[in-house]
């Protein structure tokens, strides 16, 4: 990667210490990289006690048969006592587990921990009663309502994997994931909330159904949830399958002992939209993953269980929902806010009242967010008292210094930490993040490796690049929370992970990166975002970033489209802030100069196009694949994973009509 190009991001100059108050009191202070560091087995069973174990482990780690790792060997453990049981016997069941938030207003519940503990048996209760045993599969498809969790913790509990597909999938996307993991009951509900009106799935789950059974595989039981009230259609609800919740689980007792299954028990599947082919399913396991989930969401986040209320944004669809909602916030017995409905409904100040209201300290949310909010203006979060913030996270993408700052400043009152946290699916866990009582945090860098986890950016050949380099980053040490294998393919999980830099055994991300002159990492996005304009390495994001630093612009995705030149050339979709109109006359004229003066001439856009929004996925990740398409003036590909799919539709229209 050019000098030139990689010293731009680390040209950012803003750093952000904590106070000597945050500093002083932090859960994790700056010794701990180094004990970690001299004996990471040692520093991984010491968080592993953070959990109840029914039976202790005899090795930490097994990396005998690698890539194929094993944690915790010969312990035994319910990640569901940990999550619930455990907090009541310590005496905190009347502490608020969840405040739910519906998204119709006033559509709320609070919900304890010894609340939970009693759903959760009774759901697991009726499972078994539904004839789910131990290994069976289990999928979730369901709005963000608290039957959501109980239905994976009451998976968890009877050692039933559980595979939660994000609600906002079709049925075909569903169904692939039914047959490859071969389920054998669905939880569901007949609908959700979503702006301000009812959103079926139970229609897609019997559709779903129809599918598979025409591959040979059969759904025994659908369970499901009233929520809306919604009507199901004449052949909506089939007697020899569908069961409702509050018939099977209402009824059934809240008692409930529960089995202690080994460390190395298959916790979940959650499906990864990799870019082709089909889906991912990415398995989990018990003990590792619940250890890492636990020790991350304390450290990184600074976890005071006693006077902290946690909102995590994400939906329970995605792996962030699974670790910092279900898995790591319970085990540590945390107080959560869980919303069901989108940020803006009814109105768009609707997030900042919720954290108002229920005295938010930590949040947690992605930058595509952060970004739309930004496009609004300040007035709307300026509205509400948001004092209760303590601290600031962000995952999903890399946060561009412009958006980092305006969290600071607009949400946090710049006073407030802000964790970058990267981490994957795979990794099940945060690898890479601030810790927020010791780091001196930077605008737009997910900073080092946590303590017990080792990252590296290195070359083609697997050599550490130097300080000032770019390259791939790679975790160079196993972790607990490392996915085991991909469901039914470990010839993939070795492929996909594991044989680009197999001569060195580390696990590759697939996450291009860089090293600044301090040795801090900036993640720069996936490889195949990372372009190649005339032998020099642009990231997509250095130049997203260098858009969105503009007054006028709110968001910006760029994508490297073929060039007969330059093997690739810039292009550049932009949406622009409400305030600055359509921009005005020059407005391609002044971002095209204004990238070159940020970043220089080699990364200047050969085209930019103002649009009114960009294709994103559901979790919010801009589909690239798709500008590119557009960009090369090819047919546009594949869109069912799009959050709106009448998005492309929208960007073809504005350009052919030259706007
Ligand atoms: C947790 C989650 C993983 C990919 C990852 C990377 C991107 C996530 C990031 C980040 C830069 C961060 N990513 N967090 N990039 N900075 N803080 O998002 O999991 O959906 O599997 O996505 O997301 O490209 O490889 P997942």
């Amino acid at each position: 990667m050019s000098n030139e190009t990689l010293s731009n991001l680390s040209r950012e100059e803003r750093r952000f210490p904590p106070s000597e108050d945050f500093a002083a009191n932090a859960n994790l202070k700056e010794e701990a990289y180094e004990r970690a560091a001299n004996d990471l087995e040692g520093f991984w069973a010491e968080q592993a006690e953070r959990l109840s174990w029914d039976q202790k482990w005899e090795r930490v780690l097994d990396w005998d048969n690698r890539p194929f790792a094993k944690w915790f060997v010969g312990g035994k453990l319910n990640a569901a006592y940990n999550c619930v049981d455990r907090h009541v016997e310590a005496g905190h069941g009347d502490k608020v587990a969840f405040h739910w938030v519906g998204e119709p207003v006033d559509d709320t519940r609070t919900i304890t921990y010894a609340e939970m503990k009693d759903e959760v048996c009774k759901a697991a209760n009726a499972l078994q009663e539904l004839g789910v045993s131990t290994g069976d599969r289990v999928a979730i498809y369901m709005p963000m309502i608290p039957e959501a969790v109980i239905a994976m913790l009451a998976c968890a509990r009877i050692g039933a994997p559980h595979t939660v597909v994000f609600g906002g999938f079709s049925a075909d996307a569903l169904a692939s994931r039914l047959v490859d993991c071969n389920a054998k009951a669905v939880i569901t509900a007949d609908g959700g909330y979503r702006r301000g009106a009812p959103a079926a799935l139970k229609p897609a789950v019997d559709e779903a159904r129809a599918k598979t059974a025409a591959q040979g595989h059969t759904v025994e039981k659908v369970l499901v949830v009233r929520r809306t009230g919604q009507d199901l259609g004449e052949n909506g609800w089939d007697d020899a399958v569908d069961v409702w919740w509050h018939d099977a689980v209402d009824k059934a007792s809240p008692e409930h002992t529960c089995e202690f299954f080994d460390a190395e028990h298959p916790l979940y599947v959650m499906y990864t939209s990799g870019t082709t082919g089909k889906p991912k399913g990415i398995l989990h396991t018990t003990g590792g993953y619940l250890v890492g989930a636990s020790y991350t969401h304390w450290a990184v986040f600074d976890l005071k269980p006693e006077t902290d209320v946690y909102w995590c944004t994400a939906d329970i669809g995605w792996v962030t929902g699974h670790s910092y909602i279900v898995y790591g916030p319970m085990a540590n017995g945390t107080t959560q806010v869980l919303y069901e409905g989108t940020p803006d409904s009814p109105e768009r100040g609707r997030w900042w009242k919720i954290i108002q209201d229920h005295g938010v300290t930590t949040f947690y949310t992605a930058p595509t967010a952060i970004r739309s909010f930004m496009k609004q203006g300040r007035e709307i979060p300026d509205r509400f008292d948001m004092s209760s913030l303590k601290l600031l996270g962000s995952v999903g993408e890399p946060i561009n210094p412009e958006a980092y700052i305006w969290y600071r400043q607009v949400i946090g009152g710049d006073r407030v930490p802000v964790v970058d946290t990267w981490w994957q699916t795979e990794t099940g866990s945060i690898m890479i993040s601030p810790l927020p009582g010791v780091t001196h945090g930077k605008p737009g860098s997910a900073m080092t490796a946590i303590p017990g986890v080792s990252a590296d950016v290195v070359n083609d050949e697997g050599e550490s690049v130097p300080n000032g380099s770019g390259g791939y980053l790679v975790l160079t040490q196993p972790w607990p929370a490392m996915l085991r294998t991909i469901w039914g393919d470990d010839d993939r999980f070795k492929d996909t992970y594991w044989s680009r830099f197999a001569k060195q055994g580390y696990y590759f991300a697939g996450d291009g990166a860089k090293k600044d002159e301090d040795g801090d990492i900036w993640v720069l996005g996936r490889v195949d975002d990372v372009m190649n304009v005339a032998g020099h390495r642009l990231s997509t994001t250095e130049i997203e970033s260098a858009l969105v630093s503009h007054p006028k612009v709110a968001e910006a995705a760029v994508v490297g489209a073929k060039d007969e030149d330059t093997g690739q050339a810039v292009c550049a979709f932009v949406i622009l802030r409400e305030e600055a109109g359509d921009g005005g006359e020059d407005i391609v004229a002044e971002l095209r100069q204004h990238v070159r003066k940020e970043i220089g001439p080699i990364a200047t856009p050969r085209q930019i196009m103002i649009v009114a929004e960009l294709p994103k996925t559901r979790s919010g990740k801009i589909m690239r694949r798709l500008l590119r398409d557009v960009a090369e003036h090819r047919e546009i590909g594949d869109v069912t994973t799009l959050a709106d799919s009448s998005v492309m539709d929208l960007i073809s229209q504005g350009l052919s009509s030259g706007k």
